[in-house]
């Protein structure tokens, strides 16, 4: 199979970068990284000259191109069948389809008030009407699917829908919003969640490449 390219902004900025990523690295997929540093006086021109639709992240593979976060997971998953990215019965895909749908098109004010800031935990925030509505709907999404789909049901995990998962991915930087800007008080189900998020192999390996970056950045 020809090469896939990632391409990913700064680590500890790029939400939308850290969805796709934290998935192929999460489910073993190989593949090439590549980078372009976001909010330099470069950037704006790297983007327009490299990137599909000027932003990232985009994926490269031999002559197809795919722009957006949840393009580039749908052909991931597409390529790797086995890897069973999407849960396999149908009731649970379709679930988790709308849980991710809801992630990649709404949020707009956690998304908007509390940027990524990966490195960063308990920064001082404020937690306006919009931020406290999006975080119960989060809270109550985690939670519904972790009481479905916990270690006694069939699928059985401790994933949103038992085993690692698309829908997985896209909240990967709302976890990652929930520590920086918490406590964020949310049910226990979530909170373990938010535990193994942050405990996964990715979860790591893309926090100390936020570290090395910021470090190399000066
Ligand atoms: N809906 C897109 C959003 C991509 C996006 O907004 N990327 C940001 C970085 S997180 C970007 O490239 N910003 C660069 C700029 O606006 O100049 C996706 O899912 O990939």
């Amino acid at each position: 199979m020809t090469d896939l390219t990632l391409t990913i902004g700064d680590k500890n900025l790029s939400s939308w970068s850290f969805r796709p990523w934290f998935l192929m690295m999460q489910a073993g997929v190989p593949f090439t990284e590549d980078n372009i540093a976001l909010d330099r006086p470069e950037s704006r021109g790297v983007l327009k000259e490299k990137s599909p639709s000027g932003l990232v992240p985009f994926l490269t593979h031999g002559e197809v191109q795919v722009w957006d976060s949840l393009a580039i997971m749908e052909y991931i998953a597409d390529l790797f069948p086995d890897k069973q990215l999407w849960p396999t019965d149908p009731a649970a895909r379709a679930l988790a389809r709308a849980v991710s749908a809801e992630m990649h098109s709404g949020f707009s004010a956690i998304r908007t008030v509390w940027p990524m800031m990966f490195l960063r935990e308990h920064t001082s925030h404020t937690t306006q009407a919009g931020v406290a509505r999006d975080i119960a709907r989060v809270d109550e999404l985690w939670t519904m699917c972790r009481k479905r789909y916990d270690k006694n049901s069939s699928a059985g995990g401790d994933f949103l829908f038992g085993d690692f998962s698309i829908a997985d991915a896209m909240y990967a930087p709302v976890v990652s919003r929930f520590f920086t800007y918490g406590p964020v008080k949310v049910s226990a189900e979530s909170a373990a969640y938010m535990e193994t998020i942050r405990g996964t192999d990715a979860w790591k390996k893309w926090r100390a490449g936020a570290e090395a970056e910021v470090t190399a950045a000066g």
